[in-house]
């Protein structure tokens, strides 16, 4: 008798027809198999899959050059399939599951004609977690069946222990001819189902990060009571060797993976990583929130990785202790062989091919990685991993920080009064695009707890999900809004970020201990400038109180904006959020 698994994937053999079907174990012995299948048969255009770079300087490093027009989430070919639009939200775009279902079926027929189905059989979380979930992904391309290797826990152990249940996340995917016109990122959280078609990068065919981590997982959190969230999970080791844990949400390319595993400026502290894209919070028998990441690896942006600003990523690349690692459409130095990228270490080499392998200089105005490049590399590799990593029951969270970039007005830390403010304060989040992502300069984006394009219901009831999960917390952890981004009239930042960070996580592990006392202003509690340790930093004292200070102008205008943004959530809005910002008027007077 076949089991529901192998049910589900000979239905999608019969749809897709593949030449063959083979069933991956997560093995590094097989990564190496399906490393040499990609580097020998298969090609995307005319380019390998996967090319070996050098190995005396980047062991088991190998290059992916991606599809030109395949280089980043398209949100706006994603959606989320509820039964009705207003399950999905404003926040996110809707098909009628039927309808979808139907167009994808056209899409998918004979997508794998002459190419082989590897199926992947994989955890979220670790297996022992009682928070963990089972999956199963196909695919047809390598480079997604080794990166699934590296970012999640596969293994054949994972079919046992489905065994005849029903009960797995399904993911269905095929880089299709890479046609823009037919790709589609779908989201079926009824049926516990991602199908994704026509494209091969990260968050669009790495199914078990973005697409059942958090648009999947988010609906399985409201219907289950827990929340599933864009956040770095670490611990911060004091100088009296006390670990605290904490978790903080940035959007997309705002600094996770750096806060994640910084290098303390301030000696006696050490940050130890368990995540640095996704936390799955869950209420412990004890009543405080208890975090694990689901993931097993990092899929960080490679421009600006160097040992001045992220030293412990720059080790874990090249570590090699397990798996091979990857490096997606970041530039070649032809001389050495070996990956490059703006803001990497050492001079600019001589020879460089660019991201898509043509000849570049750097007189010719572009950049020769792309801007959203990226690593693909174990997290075990990674001299900063916590011990508590593999613990099933996750870590007990004393701190939540939300951030974005913001260059003008939010402050640099400031503490909610209590969880429903935090959850308000998490609710107005902002990011300003930079003229090199976007295209304009300071286009204000808000994106509520850095989850706006993953949230896989209606993010009204999202906040109303936020306030029900504090309610059943006896101990609920601070939350603190952060942002490193403020920049002074020359356009330069201020705070020097990174490793000077820590700093300001001293000042929120002093809160949590009850060290040091705050400062209260409309928008939240401010540190006295005296309480943060600035030792060895040379910031201007004006400059610095310029980081607290409460524009009232500013933030009328902006509550107008965070107003406009709320208001698309109508009746979804709970009226708690709603007597908050009453609240900040009245304050801001
Ligand atoms: P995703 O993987 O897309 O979710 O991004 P992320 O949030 O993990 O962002 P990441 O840590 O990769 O940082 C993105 C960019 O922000 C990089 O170019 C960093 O150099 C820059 N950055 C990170 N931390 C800081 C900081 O404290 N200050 C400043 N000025 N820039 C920072
Ligand atoms: C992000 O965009 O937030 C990422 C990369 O972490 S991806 O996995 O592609 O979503
Ligand atoms: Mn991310």
């Amino acid at each position: 008798m076949a089991t529901p698994v192998e049910k589900w994937v000979e239905e999608q053999a019969r749809l897709a027809k593949p030449d063959k079907i083979h069933w991956c174990d997560g093995s590094e012995e097989e990564a190496r198999t399906l490393m040499e299948i990609g580097m020998k048969q298969e090609k995307i255009g005319e380019t390998p899959v996967f090319q070996e770079l050098n190995h005396k300087t980047w062991p088991n490093a190998y290059l992916h050059r991606s599809h030109p027009t395949d280089v980043a989430r398209t949100e706006q070919l994603t959606f989320v399939c509820h039964p009705t639009k207003d399950q999905a939200g404003p926040n996110n775009n809707w098909m009628d599951p039927k309808e979808a279902k139907e167009k994808l079926a056209t899409l998918t027929d004979g997508c794998m004609k002459g190419k082989t189905m590897y199926v992947l059989p994989y955890m979220m979380g670790h297996p022992d977690s009682p928070y963990a979930k089972s999956c199963v992904q196909v695919t047809d391309i390598t480079y997604v069946a080794v990166s699934m290797g590296i970012m999640t826990r596969m293994s054949k152990n994972v079919l046992d222990k489905i065994g005849n249940s029903e009960n797995f996340v399904k993911g269905t995917h095929s880089v299709g001819d890479f046609d823009t016109n037919k790709r589609f990122i779908m989201h079926f959280p009824q049926d516990s189902l991602v199908w994704s078609i026509g494209s091969g990068y990260g968050g669009n065919a790495l199914l078990g990060k973005k697409c059942i981590s958090l648009r999947i997982a988010s609906c399985l959190g409201q219907k289950e009571g827990w929340l599933a969230e864009h956040m770095v999970v670490m611990g911060i080791q004091d100088p009296q060797g006390k670990i605290t844990y904490i978790c903080a949400a940035f959007p997309s390319a705002c600094g996770k993976t750096n806060l994640a595993m910084l290098e303390s400026a301030l000696p006696g502290y050490k940050v130890w990583t368990i995540g640095d894209d996704i936390a799955w919070l869950n209420v412990g028998p004890d009543g405080r929130l208890y975090a694990i990441n689901p993931e097993a690896g990092f899929f960080g942006v490679a421009p600006g990785t160097s040992l001045k600003t992220n030293p412990n990523m720059v080790h874990t690349l090249k570590a090699a202790k397990v798996y091979p690692t990857l490096f997606t459409n970041v530039a070649l130095d032809l001389d050495k062989n070996e990956p490059w990228w703006e803001g990497a270490d050492g001079a600019v080499p001589k020879r460089v091919a660019d991201w898509q392998g043509k000849p570049w200089t750097s007189e010719g105005g572009t950049k020769a990685a792309h801007a959203n490049s990226r690593f693909t590399v174990s997290l075990y590799n990674a001299p900063t991993l916590s011990q508590e990593f593999d613990n099933p029951r996750g870590v007990p969270i004393s701190a939540i920080l939300m951030g974005g970039k913001r260059t003008q007005l939010i402050p640099l830390v400031m503490e909610a009064f209590d969880w429903a403010h935090g959850v308000f304060l998490g609710a107005r989040i902002g990011s300003e695009t930079t003229a090199a992502a976007a295209g304009h300069i300071g286009h204000l984006r808000r994106d509520p707890m850095a989850m706006l394009p993953f949230c896989g219901y209606n993010m009204g009831d999202y906040f109303g999900h936020w306030l029900n999960v504090g309610k059943k917390l006896k101990h609920p952890p601070k939350i603190y809004s952060v942002n490193w981004f403020r920049t002074d009239d020359d356009g330069r930042f201020i705070w020097p970020g990174f490793g000077d960070n820590i700093r300001v996580i001293k000042w929120i592990l002093d809160r949590a201990n009850g060290r040091v006392g705050a400062k209260e202003t409309p928008i939240g509690l401010v540190p006295n400038v005296a309480d943060l340790d600035l030792s060895g930093l040379k910031i201007a004292k004006d400059k610095m109180e310029k980081l607290f200070e409460v524009d009232r102008p500013g933030w009328q205008t902006e509550l107008q904006s965070i107003d406009s943004f709320l208001s698309q959530f109508g009746d979804h809005l709970p009226a708690e959020i709603r007597c908050l910002r009453d609240d900040l008027a009245k304050k801001l007077g």
